[in-house]
């Protein structure tokens, strides 16, 4: 990991490891092993992609996994418990983004959704059937529109917009 933290600071690449929940993934599980991992690479453009999905998974709490991984923390990926827009199942994302107010997050927030059946990454992420019952383009693009209010939304609401 060192050797390719140089090679991506050359071409001035920051490099995050995503913290996947125990079934996808062996090493990294959890904010805290992140934090430990990341502190042994030792290089200013690695750091830590946590993922709501995941995290359901795997931590006690939203907020206390952001706070650890507060100083490293350059990525997010939102996704609900059943890997559907934010809004469709159980996850607090009101919480999630207070957390991330709180931490004065300001890198990217990515939702990364897997709702249809078929291919190769439908496979590799265990989807056997499509989550959403119209996966037609047009539907797709309207929940996309959806979405989009949703989460300015709940970033208006921190003041993160
Ligand atoms: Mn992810």
């Amino acid at each position: 990991m060192k050797e390719i933290a140089k090679t991506a600071e050359g071409y001035g690449v920051t490099y995050c490891v995503e913290v996947v929940n125990r079934f996808e993934g062996c090493v990294l599980n959890t904010a805290k092993e992140a934090v430990d991992y990341v502190k042994k690479v030792d290089a200013p453009n690695v750091g830590i992609l946590l993922d709501t999905y995941h995290m359901n998974i795997e931590e006690d709490s939203f907020t206390e996994a952001i706070h650890t991984a507060a100083p490293y923390l350059k990525g997010m990926h939102f996704g609900d418990n059943n890997r559907r827009c934010p809004g469709s199942g159980h996850i607090n994302f009101d919480e999630i983004v207070g957390a991330l107010a709180d931490i004065g997050y300001k890198e990217q927030i990515v939702t990364e959704l897997f709702v249809q059946a078929g291919g190769e990454v439908a496979r590799d992420c265990f989807v056997w059937r499509n989550l959403e019952d119209d996966v037609s383009e047009a539907s797709l693009d309207q929940k996309a529109r959806d979405l989009l209010t949703y989460e300015r939304d709940l970033l208006n609401r921190h003041n993160m917009a």
